[in-house]
């Protein structure tokens, strides 16, 4: 019955605003207040900002919108807008400390699970099957990836811990074809995609091949030996200019040993670089060059959507996942900030697509040649500025999640999008070329 269906959505969408709250908790208790009061890059916000302005998201939407009711902090719109103060000017704001933030997002999620309990998922579409809940989940799971960035920014010894990933021992190198023809690009009836995966339309491929695994450290290594940086002719003329200005010489985080071996910087603990993880850390510059010096080049959005979802079996396109509508299993994808960094490549031979490509999901996020710009007949839903005011700019794709990303806030369809100079998001890519 319709009583049933609504409670287990109800069930469901509890269950993943809570796993955001139990994460955003883990990530700013872990800090003293006074480090969530610090700018620890100029490119991020103090922690204490994500966290009220997570609160205030919420309070706009699924209290006032959705629930019908009066602000609890009217006052706090403006100093939470992302549109109205830049990152870097945000710790000169009168935002709320530390305890105020904790309570404020504490008192707004009571409301929210009242309103919860007391909307029915029908009908409205900003309501139906219960988006605008699943919205905001999504909203502080982002926020939350943010986050970790910016603990991965932060100095001093480690403040965050997690197991180490599965390991691997596959080849690099390996490649799919995908034969020609169409696929369904984007969804009609994910109930919980955002705007910008919509709508669901027919994309003609021709034939292509693309890496059954992301790029590696192991192989990043080779392409810096062999003079990846020193090489201009492997760079787009905007990419080398910002090798130059930036100074780029190796992805961010990594260190050289006199002895010449390579070291990586990752949540206050320094490692080996470790030749079998996906490369991360990397801007969509580096990628395109190492792309040029392997003889290859990215993927298009597409190709990627079409190598995670594209059955050449049945000839369909799947549904959120290569699997199915289930979040992914700890044996199928490295999601949900399980680890603190990607695992090996081969380590997760089950979360394979269709087409047997591998760790497309988490690990780390893929650049891909795409600009950001709407599918034929998009529509905005439910504001403008998630999406909309983005098309056209200076933005490239990325595609399938890192180890940071909650399993909420991915999908087969999901878009990302950055500026091709940022590199502290957990970004790395795979490789791709036309087949003759
Ligand atoms: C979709 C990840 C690019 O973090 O800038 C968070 C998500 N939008 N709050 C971002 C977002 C508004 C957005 N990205
Ligand atoms: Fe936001």
């Amino acid at each position: 019955t319709t009583t049933d269906t609504g409670s287990i959505e109800r069930r469901r969408l509890a269950e993943v605003l809570r796993r955001a709250r139990s994460r955003t908790a883990g990530l700013t208790d872990a800090v003293s207040d006074s480090e969530l009061r610090a700018q620890h890059s100029e490119l991020m916000s103090p922690l204490v900002w994500d966290l009220a302005h997570i609160g205030n998201q919420e309070e706009l939407w699924l209290i006032r919108e959705v629930g019908r009711r009066a602000p609890i902090r009217a006052d706090l719109d403006d100093l939470y807008d992302a549109f109205r103060h830049s990152r870097s000017s945000r710790p000169g704001l009168p935002i709320l400390d530390p305890t105020q933030a904790r309570e404020y997002t504490a008192a707004v999620r009571q409301h929210a699970l009242e309103v919860l309990d007391s909307t029915p998922l029908t009908g409205d579409r900003l309501v139906d099957r219960g988006f605008a809940f699943a919205m905001i989940a999504q909203h502080e799971q982002q926020h939350d990836e943010t986050m970790l960035a910016t603990h991965q920014l932060r100095a001093g010894s480690a403040a965050l811990t997690a197991p180490k990933p599965p390991v691997g021992n596959a080849v690099p190198g390996d490649e799919i074809v995908v034969p020609a023809g169409e696929f369904t690009m984007g969804t009609d009836t994910d109930p919980w995609a955002l705007d910008n995966e919509s709508p669901a339309h027919r994309v003609y491929l021709p034939t292509y091949a693309i890496d059954r695994f992301p790029v590696t450290n192991g192989q990043y290594v080779e392409f810096i030996a062999d003079g990846g940086y020193q090489r201009q002719e492997l760079w787009s003329a905007r990419g080398w200019e910002h090798r130059v200005t930036a100074d780029l010489t190796a992805p961010q985080f990594w260190e050289r040993d006199s002895d010449g071996s390579w070291w990586r910087r990752a949540f206050g603990v320094r490692n080996p670089v470790r030749p079998s993880q996906p490369v991360v850390h990397v801007s969509f510059h580096e990628a395109e060059a190492f792309a040029r010096w392997a003889g290859k080049r990215l993927p298009i959005e597409a190709e990627w959507e079409k190598a995670a979802r594209f059955d050449p079996t049945t000839g369909r396109s799947g549904g959120r996942y290569p699997w199915g509508e289930d979040d992914p299993t700890s044996a199928q994808a490295n999601l949900g900030q399980r680890h603190l960094e990607p695992a090996d490549i081969g380590a997760y031979p089950d979360g394979a697509s269709a087409l047997g490509v591998e760790q497309m999901f988490g690990d780390v996020w893929e650049w891909t040649a795409s600009d950001f710009t709407a599918y034929p007949e998009f529509a905005m839903f439910p504001y403008p500025e998630y999406s909309e005011v983005f098309f056209g700019g200076d933005y490239k794709m990325l595609r399938g999640g890192s180890f940071g990303t909650d399993p909420v806030a991915v999908r087969s369809t999901f878009r990302n999008w950055d500026h091709p100079i940022r590199r502290q998001i957990f970004s790395g890519f795979r490789l791709a070329r036309d087949v003759a």
